[in-house]
């Protein structure tokens, strides 16, 4: 990478849609209102397992204010993914808008359409089900017994959502034979969910010329229009599909909802706009959590470290429908070929369904499952072999060239430089190496350190090619547009889109505007997920502005009677090197003449990349108090290798966003399914416990730019997924530094330490 003195990128600029934002003028597809529109409530299953034997809407339809009733008798019956998403394309298509039969508790059964939020309300409880029990299955063992229930009659059999997935490299036994130090261990993980701020919500409304008009919270907005398309039997240019401010996605925003086609379709039925909007409530039932695990790893170490084999087989439950599981099976299972690199591994992973709430995509995709257990099993080979955590991961971490899970080769590895880095920062061996772990002034709480670490692909995904593109136009002012289908999720991404623009082109940041999420204006977009929007938008943004840039050199070259390579533009100045006092502002070479543009001046840029990886390793201290089993997080030191930062505060809001998420999904977040029966035990935010301000340990995170990838902006690199990964390692093995009590699972309860401590007492 040349070296380059940057005007814009790499600053923390202010971004441009934080003031509306904080004023609570920012536009969320909630305060979408539209004369005449109606309300949508969807009727939720009481029973996790059934047959629907009848539905009478009578009494709901003739309920004042009621404008229409749906039930699986009035919508198409098509089968669809759920996830439109291509991860899934693997899935078999198992979703009707609406069955006549259910799945899970809190299933959609029917949709009303009323003239206020409470009307419709009101109705649900005038429809009238009779269900007809069918045996359930609420955990991963019952789902894969012989003669367990069948949920689908669709699928590779069994309770299987997808064929198991099986990766095999080197020779397995043979590593094993040559190793000095075996390990196997049991790991399991609950029901964490993403929790997002804006609960999901649609707006739909069909124009005369039978055209949808359709606002959602999306992070996949091309997504939603294809499987809408499909559903309604439209082409796509009759489906328009906006999106807004988001409060936050996590990858939960990126199947198409049963809300989002009743919403289209009770719209069409009353010739109304209509709006769903989801209860908190709503967003555990009919949301999307991580998928809850069950692991089984053995991995063998010779004497002085080296891991020689690994052994894992992982199922994830997936709930009553598909949605991500392929996808997620697929990247958690291939996710352990690597991070600690090994030769000899044989890898099998699996997604059952069961009778719960169906788990989909969420921020760290399968891979927060899997190097939950392989960093806690290296953290128990290290002390087995009387070697340092930090230095046993520095002799196992991945290198350049090393084939990542995707199967291409690494090229920039930044994870040794992330060890390295915090070892120091953290004083990590002073830490380590402290003669006891007693806290001042708190005779029963013990303090711990852990680290844990975390690769994790952007666009990475084994035969998918992702797709960014990019559109940027100059108007007849000189002032910028960037047109892009990446949402806009919170994350700062469109801030840095325009930072990259700005840089490339040789114009201000304040110059250039961004316009997103209308499908029928913006470029095509797989979506804002996989942490990819920077790394693989940002560099067809900046495809595109270089194509700008070129041409309007191209124009002021012209007027200036020079060569186009001797010219420089910087703030939208273009200048001649070496010849001071010469300029042309960016109107003067390309400026209307009478109103008319010399050149109608627009590029789009399209990348499809192949492969890339960021690294981090997080160094955590924790405090356990022995007489409450309450582990509190106090210190975190997130080290990240970003390539290139774009926008540092960004980055690091990123970074604090994950370890907070983390630290939920570690210590406290469980969406609780009964399993005898199914239901939710906690399907709100009084009994479903997120860290808050007060929980936050002191984060000091590191952004380093050690490894660039040559395929994104400047060497840029993703950063949304990776915090949330290597946080709950590096507690659980904190934990243990802490009390000696080692657990498997998560999230870590204060029942299970104090459950833990009395065991350890006993032995
Ligand atoms: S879980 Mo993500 O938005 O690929």
């Amino acid at each position: 990478m040349t070296k380059q003195d940057f005007r814009i990128v790499g600053k923390s600029v202010k971004r441009d849609d934080v003031i509306e934002k904080v004023t609570g003028e920012g536009k969320y597809t909630g305060d979408y209102h539209m004369p005449g529109m109606l309300f949508g409530k969807i009727k939720r299953s009481e029973i996790a397992h059934a047959k629907i034997k009848s539905i009478d809407v009578s009494k709901a339809l003739a309920y004042p204010g009621v404008k229409a009733v749906l039930t699986h008798h009035d919508v198409p019956r098509v089968l669809h993914y759920g996830s439109p998403h291509p991860r899934s394309a693997s899935c078999t298509k198992d979703q009707y808008i609406l069955d006549d039969r259910v799945r899970f508790w809190g299933e959609g059964v029917a949709a009303v359409a009323a003239t206020s939020e409470e009307i419709a309300d009101e109705a649900l409880d005038l429809i009238e089900v009779e269900y007809e029990p069918l045996p359930g299955v609420y955990d991963i063992d019952t789902a894969q017994l012989p003669d367990a229930p069948l949920i689908h009659d669709v699928g590779p059999g069994g309770n299987l959502v997808i064929p198991p997935v099986h990766v095999e490299r080197g020779d397995v036994d043979k590593g094993f034979a040559e190793a000095d130090l075996i390990l196997e261990g049991e790991f399991a993980g609950g029901r964490p969910t993403p929790t997002y701020m804006e609960p999901n919500v649609c707006v739909a409304d069909w124009d005369g010329s039978n055209k949808l008009t359709f606002w959602t919270s999306t992070q996949t907005s091309f997504m939603v229009r294809g499987a809408l398309a499909e559903v309604l039997g439209l082409p796509l240019n009759k489906v328009r599909v906006l999106v807004d401010h988001m409060g936050g996605g996590f990858g939960a925003k990126q199947d198409l909802f049963q809300h989002e086609f009743l919403c289209a379709l009770l719209a069409k039925k009353c010739r109304r706009p209509v709006k769903m909007e989801f209860t908190r409530r709503e967003t555990f039932v009919a949301g999307r959590s991580r998928h809850p695990f069950k692991l089984w790893l053995k991995q063998g170490f010779r004497k002085d470290g080296t891991l020689v084999a690994r052994e894992m087989k992982v199922v994830f439950e997936s709930g009553a429908y598909g949605s991500h599981s392929p996808g997620v099976t697929n990247v958690g299972t291939a996710s352990a070929t690597s991070l600690y690199r090994c030769d000899n591994v044989r890898l099998n992973g699996r997604a059952v369904y069961t009778n719960t709430p169906i788990a989909g995509a969420y921020r760290g995709y399968g891979v927060v499952q899997t190097y939950y257990a392989l960093d806690i099993q290296m953290d128990e080979a290290a002390e087995k072999l009387g070697i340092d955590p930090a230095e046993m991961r520095l002799r196992n971490a991945v290198r350049e060239g090393d084939i990542a899970p995707s199967g291409h080769p690494i090229i920039g590895h930044g994870l040794e430089s992330c060890i390295s880095h915090g070892v120091e920062a953290f004083n990590w061996a002073a830490k380590k190496g402290a003669p006891d772990r007693l806290v001042a002034g708190r005779p029963s709480a013990r303090k711990g350190y852990g680290i844990g670490c975390e690769m994790h692909g952007s666009s990475a995904y084994p035969g998918i090619k992702e797709q960014g593109n990019a559109t940027v136009k100059m108007n007849e002012d000189g002032s910028i547009t960037l047109l892009t289908g990446a949402a806009g999720l919170g994350t700062g991404a469109h801030t840095a889109l325009a930072q990259i623009v700005a840089e490339e082109l040789g114009v201000t940041f304040s110059s250039v505007s961004v316009v997103h999420g209308d499908t029928d204006v913006v470029p095509w977009d797989i979506g804002a997920f996989a942490s990819h929007t920077t790394y693989m938008v940002g560099t067809a943004a900046k495809m595109a502005a270089a194509e700008l840039r070129a041409r309007v050199l191209v124009r002021a070259a012209e007027k200036l009677q020079e060569k186009a390579e001797n010219l420089e533009m910087v703030d939208g100045i273009i200048t001649v090197t070496g010849k001071p006092g010469t300029s042309l502002t960016i109107l003067e070479a390309m400026g209307p003449s009478r109103g008319i543009p010399a050149e109608h001046l627009i590029a789009t840029g399209s990348y499809m990349p192949t492969k890339s990886y960021s690294f981090g390793a997080h160094f955590v201290e924790v405090e356990v108090d022995t007489e409450t089993g309450i582990i509190e997080c106090k210190k975190v030191m997130p080290v990240h290798d970003v390539g290139k930062i774009i926008h540092p505060i960004a980055a690091q809001g990123q970074v604090e966003g994950g370890v907070q998420q983390g630290i939920g999904h570690t210590l406290t977040e469980n969406y609780v399914i009964d399993t005898s029966n199914g239901r939710s035990l906690n399907a709100g935010l009084v009994d479903y416990k997120m860290p808050l301000s007060m929980d936050m340990p002191d984060i000091e995170t590191v952004l380093l730019e050690a490894a660039p990838d040559p395929g994104g902006p400047w060497g840029a690199k993703g950063i949304g997924e990776d915090p949330i990964i290597a946080i709950g390692p590096a507690i659980a093995n904190a934990v243990y530094d802490a009390i000696g009590v080692r657990f498997h699972h998560y999230p870590i309860t204060p029942e299970d330490v104090l459950n833990g401590l009395r065991a350890k007492q006993k032995d």
